[in-house]
């Protein structure tokens, strides 16, 4: 067995830490359940899990403020729920309901919610990323002080349509925070096998973007490395770049069978650095929760998933004629 990554002391209070392990917990338990009902052949077309992840995106929600927008890519239960949209929207989607977010019309990789400024969801591989600088130039434009979370794969990271993006976003100054999530993989290639220069945070500085690594399985790693770059942002000083370094312990969609690496791989990462488990040692080592305390967490996290699943089998689904609603926007 792996030796485990020891724990880092923390001055971050138990209240804080405990907040993080429930939005980590939710979006783990939720996209082990999202797996079952696929399983069962509730869930139909692609559906790409965040597990393992979690950290990240969490991390970051946790500087965000009211507001500051998101888009991201196709994997993006995670982003959802930890923005504050709610578990049983997102599942009802992804079983194609009347009460999923897109009205069950777009399934898990189309989902939108204004109230909470998430701008999906998509399918195309860095087709957020000038979506996101666009976002950010809204912004700038009514002078606002939000900020846009760009977020993309270490594949994501090799289209061109990036490079576009980023001359633009540092042309003018936009307040967006391009977030990497090397998760060493895109689809079944390794990151080594498909990227000339790995250290892809570096790729801003032909533009003169400031860009850091950051262990994207710490989520105080995450947190304050967010921090530094929404600083960055609203002070007016233009993009930032953050590449976190992270890992999926499931295939890239539920029908990858990751033939292409390890089990002793993925295990290795399970046992030395996951992040749900570096919180929960902070907080039991720093006696600010009893395992008593997490179970009850555990419990109340399970409660709100079971329920987000029913909901998602029971809504019904959507009547014929909303074939005809939500095509073009009304003026
Ligand atoms: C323009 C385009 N090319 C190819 C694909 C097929 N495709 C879907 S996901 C993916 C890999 C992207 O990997 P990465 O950006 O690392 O994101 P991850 O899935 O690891 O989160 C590819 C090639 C696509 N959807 N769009
Ligand atoms: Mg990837």
């Amino acid at each position: 067995m792996a030796a485990k990554k020891p724990a880092k002391k923390s001055n971050t209070s138990g209240d804080e830490l405990k907040a993080y392990y429930r939005n980590m917990l939710l979006i783990r338990r939720f996209e082990e359940k999202a797996g079952q009902l696929y399983g069962m052949g509730l869930i139909g077309g692609f559906c790409h899990l965040y597990i393992g992840q979690e950290a990240v995106v969490v991390g970051l929600e946790a500087v965000a403020e009211d507001g500051d927008k998101r888009i991201t890519s196709y994997r993006d239960h995670g982003h959802m729920l930890a923005c504050g949209m709610d578990p049983g929207g997102v599942m009802a989607e992804l079983t194609g309901r009347e009460g999923g977010y897109s009205k069950g019309k777009g399934g898990s990789m189309h989902m939108f919610s204004k109230e909470k400024h998430f701008y999906g969801g998509h399918g195309i591989v860095a087709a957020q990323v000038p979506l996101g600088a666009g976002l950010a130039f809204a912004d700038k434009y009514r002078d606002n002080g939000r900020v846009t979370f760009t977020y993309f794969g270490d594949g994501a990271a090799n289209q061109g349509q990036v490079y576009e993006t980023f001359n633009m976003a540092a042309l003018w100054d936009l307040p967006v925070v391009f977030v990497i999530e090397n998760n060493k993989y895109a689809m079944g290639t390794a990151q080594q096998r498909s990227t000339s220069s790995p250290d892809i945070h570096t790729r801003g500085e032909a533009f003169g973007i400031p860009g850091e690594t950051v262990d994207g399985m710490d989520v105080l790693a995450v947190k304050e490395a967010g921090e530094k770059a929404v600083a960055h942002c609203r002070a007016g000083k233009g993009p930032y770049i953050l590449e976190m370094m992270t890992y999926r312990y499931r295939g890239h969609s539920m029908s990858d069978p990751a033939k292409y690496r390890t089990r002793e791989e993925v295990q290795k990462v399970r046992e030395k650095s996951d992040a749900i488990e570096h919180v929960r040692e902070l907080l039991i080592d720093g006696g600010h929760a009893s395992e008593d305390d997490l179970k009850a967490i555990d419990k109340e996290i399970k409660a709100v998933v079971n329920d987000a699943a029913e909901f998602a089998r029971t809504s019904p689904e959507p009547a014929l004629d909303e074939l005809w609603t939500d095509i073009y926007a009304e003026a």
